[in-house]
């Protein structure tokens, strides 16, 4: 058993728990006793940015107006536009870095803040900043991993191809799994720090599936919480058709390194 939850079931906590996850746990009952609760003081978001020009000053504009400007901002750039100047002026940490790919950029954005709670998101305007108190609320009641679902309530601003791709690769994941998924692909989420800084990460395109898929199959406690998803501002950095294959082999890959490491 692992502890997914979503909306449709019961909470479970992880029965298969390592070393690593009892801390965790400790930490996060720690946090609860002592009524400390996270703010936005605590929290960071991060996301790669590449030639986001377009979106990037609405994306950084909600995340102040909805954190009062409390929360830390992290973007990983690639680009050759405008993208890391006006992230500057809107008061983000700008980290340069040749265009690598999704997961190289990401990868460096979740473990550069010190804050104790990471959020990532895209720089395209997809995302619903205004539910970052729902994330940090969900952290706060003892979630190591709060997922963004964009499917739940039916992503008619995802192309239908993305949205049919998005679908198959959660239904692979949670066969995979033995545990039901909904969205492996989303780019909104909340983990506490010692989540992604104790786990190693090894994905490009498909990171954001092995975000998802290595804390669960650990028996950390992961929510998939339903969200809003818009249409992009700008272009795609995806290509449908490969990025689709690299994530579906970064699926099984992941999930089959997962099964072993139990034994
Ligand atoms: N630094 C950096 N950022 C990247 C790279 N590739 C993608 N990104 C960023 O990562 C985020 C996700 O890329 P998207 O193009 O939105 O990919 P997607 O969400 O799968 O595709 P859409 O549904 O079209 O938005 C965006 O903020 C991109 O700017 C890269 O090679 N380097
Ligand atoms: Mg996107």
């Amino acid at each position: 058993m692992s502890s997914i939850t979503t909306p449709d079931d019961e909470a479970t906590d992880g029965a298969d728990s390592v070393a690593v996850d009892a801390t965790a746990q400790a930490d996060g009952a720690t946090e609860e006793e002592s009524g400390d609760a996270y703010t936005f003081d605590d929290l960071s978001v991060v996301m790669g940015t590449y030639n986001e020009e377009e979106a990037i000053e609405t994306v950084l504009d909600d995340i102040e107006r909805v954190t009062d400007g409390r929360a830390e901002v992290v973007c990983v750039d690639g680009s050759s536009d405008r993208t890391p100047e006006i992230g500057r002026e809107h008061g983000a940490t700008v980290i340069e870095q040749e265009p690598q790919g999704y997961g190289v950029a990401v990868r460096e954005a979740v473990l550069t803040p010190d804050r104790p709670v990471v959020v990532t998101t895209d720089c395209d305007d997809t995302y619903p900043m205004e539910r970052l108190p729902d994330f940090l609320d969900a952290i706060n009641d003892g979630a190591d991993v709060v997922s963004g679902d964009r499917l739940y309530h039916g992503a008619d601003a995802m192309p239908a191809f993305n949205r049919f791709g998005n679908q198959a690769f959660a239904a692979l994941a949670s066969l995979l799994m033995s545990e039901r998924v909904h969205d492996t692909t989303t780019g909104m989420r909340a983990y506490r720090r010692e989540v992604v800084q104790d786990i190693g990460w090894t994905e490009n395109t498909g990171l954001s599936a092995e975000l998802l898929i290595r804390p669960l199959m650990r028996g950390y406690d992961v929510r998939e919480e339903p969200i809003a998803y818009a249409e992009r501002l700008g272009e795609t950095k995806l290509d449908p058709i490969e990025g689709g294959a690299a994530i579906a082999k970064s699926i099984v890959t992941v999930c089959l390194e997962e099964r072993l490491r139990r034994f």
